[in-house]
């Protein structure tokens, strides 16, 4: 029998739990729907640089309460802005590259409100699930602000320039059942259904050959910005990896022998 690992550590406004190969990275500051202040840019530093365990082999990222995240804290705007480029750049940045760094699927499953810098943090997942209650706000237009933390890097390629702009440009509200209908989620769920789906869908991801996840991940992103040429060769440098793993061995060595994978990750 499988050794099954389910353990959770409390940082402040962070919070990860382990449930075997998956790693839940919950925001934990429900009475501002989870907005960012310093402490959960540290918490989610913490918990990312805890993904990158290898026997970590899929993540998701949620929030506590009726809210997933709705970017910066506003009260902090109270006074004068201050320097929000450096601020972008030392507390924002680092986490949206190690979203993307891991190896690994991430999921973000949106439970509530997505806004702000928090839409662009479930935009940097790899694939979004929602609860039948989610909404989606690119509320920086909405304060006279410009989208930031990769929200026009990721919403663009999620769905296209027009609508980018469109949605961007206008700030307004998507329902979950008209973000799955525009692609940006894969699925929406019942609100009491979603931590089990997002678990669930997690498993599915961690018994998967993580390397070649973690590759393909990777594949994808390379291909925003190459030529096919450039695409090609890099995919042939990958597969020369992939065939190198354990997984590889193991996915031909089950298909010639007729029974079901046992992949480790390896
Ligand atoms: O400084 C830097 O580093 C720059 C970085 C900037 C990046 C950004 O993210 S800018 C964008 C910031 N975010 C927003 O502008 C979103 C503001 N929030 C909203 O528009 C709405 O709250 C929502 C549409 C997302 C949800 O609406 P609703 O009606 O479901 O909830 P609510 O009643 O507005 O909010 C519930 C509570 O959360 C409420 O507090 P209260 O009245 O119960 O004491 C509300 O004030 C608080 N809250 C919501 N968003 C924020 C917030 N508190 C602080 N900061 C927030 N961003």
């Amino acid at each position: 029998m499988a050794l099954s690992i389910c353990e959770s550590h409390a940082m402040s406004e962070v919070e990860t739990s382990r449930d075997d190969a998956v790693l839940t990275i919950t925001l934990n500051r429900p009475d501002v729907l989870n907005a960012f202040n310093a402490e959960v840019h540290k918490g989610l530093a913490a918990a990312l640089k805890e993904a990158r365990a290898p026997d970590v082999r899929a993540v998701v990222l949620t929030g506590a309460g009726r809210g997933f995240c709705v970017g910066q804290d506003l009260t902090e705007f109270r006074e004068a802005p201050g320097d929000i480029g450096a601020r972008l750049r030392e507390n924002y940045h680092p986490n949206v590259l190690a979203i993307r760094a891991l190896e690994k699927p991430v999921i973000a499953a949106v439970n509530g409100a997505a806004a702000g810098a928090g839409l662009s943090f479930a935009c940097a997942c790899d694939l979004r699930i929602a609860a039948d209650s989610a909404s989606f706000v690119p509320a920086f237009i909405n304060i006279g602000l410009v989208p930031d933390s990769g929200c026009t890097y990721f919403v663009t390629r999620i769905l296209g320039p027009a609508r980018a702009f469109e949605w961007l440009a206008s700030g307004r509200k998507l329902t979950a059942s008209e973000a799955h209908a525009w692609g940006l989620v894969s699925e929406v769920v019942e609100a009491g259904a979603l931590a089990g789906r997002g678990a669930e869908l997690a498993a599915q991801f961690a018994a998967l050959p993580t390397r070649g996840i973690g590759m393909t991940k990777r594949l994808i992103d390379h291909a925003a910005n190459a030529s096919l040429e450039q695409q090609l060769e890099r995919e042939a440098q990958l597969q020369t990896a992939a065939t190198q793993t354990q997984d590889f061995a193991e996915g031909v060595a089950s298909f010639l022998e007729k029974r079901s994978p046992r992949f480790t990750g390896s």
